[in-house]
C-alpha cells in the first residue's frame, strides 16, 4: 500500500471548523460524517483522527498520528515530544492570570503565597518559578472562571479571548502567561515516505496562506498617473498595464498584501486611480 500521512484533528470544538477548512482549502478531499472517528482523503495521501485536543499532542509524540492541528497552549502543557511545523493563524487566543475586579493589583508579587485555580498547571508552574513566585496551583478540569467566588482560589489562569467569559464572572485579567494560536506539530520521527507528504502539505497551507494574507488589486488610471502608481502598488515582479477602450486610460492590476493597499490607498486616488476594485485570492505560489 502506498504510504499515508495521519492528521489528528480535534473531533468537536473551537479548532474544527477552521482545521477542516484549512485542509479543504489545499484541494484536499474527504469525507467526515458526523461521529466518525477516522477518515481518508480521496485525493490526497492523508489520513484523519478525530480526536479531543487534549490528546493530540500524546497522539502525535507517540507516533499514533504522524501530525496534528492542535492549541499551541496544548502542546506547551502536555510538553510531550513533538515538532512544531507551523503557526496556523486561528483559535487566537492568550492564557491569562484574573483577579476578582475591585482588588487593588500592582505587579506580579501580588501572587505570592496565593493560590490560583488553573487546567493548565505546568504552563502556569514554569511561568511562575521563572518570576520566583510561590504560589499554590489548584489544578482543575473546567469552569475555572468560578474559582475565586466560590472560596476554592484567590485567582485563576485561563484562556482568554474576547474577555467577556472574565467580566461576568467579576474577574479582570492583570497578566498574560502565555499566547496561542493553532499550529502544526509533527513526529519527530517521520519515514522519508511521509516527510515527502508532509512537504507536500506545507507547500499548499503557506499558498493558502499567503493568498490570504494578499490581495489582487484592479483600477483605472490616466496614463500620465502610470510611472506615480507604479511605485504605490509594485506587485509581485511588476504590475500589469492593459488600455481601456477610452484613450488615454489605462487599467492596472497588482498583488499587494492587505495593509499596503490600506496605506496607499490615498495616495492611489490622489494620483488619478479610479475605480479600484480589491478581489480576494485563492491561493498565491512565490
Ligand atoms: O472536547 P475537547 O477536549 O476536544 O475540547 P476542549 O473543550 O478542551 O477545547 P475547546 O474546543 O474549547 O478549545 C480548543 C482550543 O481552542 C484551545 O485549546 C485553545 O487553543 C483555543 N481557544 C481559542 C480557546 C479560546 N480561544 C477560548 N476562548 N479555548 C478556550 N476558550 C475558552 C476559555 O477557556 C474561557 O472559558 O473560552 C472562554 C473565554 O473566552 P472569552 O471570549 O469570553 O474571553
Ligand atoms: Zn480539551
Amino acid at each position: 500500500m502506498d504510504q499515508l500521512v495521519r492528521i489528528a484533528v480535534q473531533k468537536s470544538g473551537r479548532l474544527s471548523d477552521d482545521s477542516l477548512s484549512l485542509i479543504k482549502e489545499c484541494g484536499i478531499k474527504f469525507y467526515n460524517g458526523t461521529g466518525k472517528l477516522k477518515s481518508t482523503s480521496t485525493n490526497f495521501p492523508l489520513e484523519f483522527l478525530f480526536l479531543r485536543d487534549d490528546d493530540i499532542p500524546g497522539y502525535v509524540a507517540d507516533g499514533v498520528a504522524d501530525i496534528g492541528i492542535v492549541g499551541h497552549n496544548e502542546v506547551a502543557e502536555k510538553a510531550k515530544e513533538v515538532v512544531l511545523l507551523k503557526k496556523l493563524g486561528f483559535s487566537k487566543c492568550r492564557l491569562s492570570l484574573a483577579i476578582p475586579k475591585g482588588t487593588p493589583y500592582s505587579s506580579l508579587s501580588y501572587f505570592e503565597g496565593k493560590s490560583i485555580a488553573t487546567t493548565y498547571p505546568n504552563i502556569l508552574g514554569n511561568f511562575l518559578k521563572q518570576h520566583q513566585i510561590k504560589a499554590e496551583i489548584h489544578e482543575i478540569s473546567g469552569s475555572v472562571e468560578i474559582a475565586p467566588s466560590i472560596g476554592l482560589a484567590d485567582g485563576i489562569c485561563d484562556l482568554v479571548s474576547s474577555g467577556s467569559t472574565l467580566m461576568m464572572n467579576g474577574l479582570k485579567e492583570v497578566q498574560e502567561v502565555f499566547t496561542s494560536e493553532a499550529v502544526l506539530i509533527g513526529n519527530p520521527k517521520l519515514t522519508d515516505g511521509k516527510k515527502t507528504i508532509l512537504d507536500k502539505l506545507l507547500f499548499r497551507i503557506n499558498a493558502v496562506q499567503t493568498g490570504k494574507s494578499n490581495k489582487y488589486v484592479l483600477m483605472n488610471v490616466p496614463n500620465s498617473a502610470i510611472p506615480k502608481i507604479i511605485q504605490l502598488i509594485p506587485g509581485m515582479r511588476s504590475p500589469t498595464i492593459l488600455p481601456l477602450a477610452e484613450e488615454g486610460w489605462s487599467s492596472i492590476h497588482s498583488v499587494l498584501s492587505e495593509e499596503q493597499f490600506w496605506e496607499n490607498m490615498d495616495e492611489l486616488r490622489a494620483a488619478g486611480a479610479e475605480g479600484i476594485l480589491v478581489v480576494p485570492i485563492e491561493k498565491m505560489v512565490i
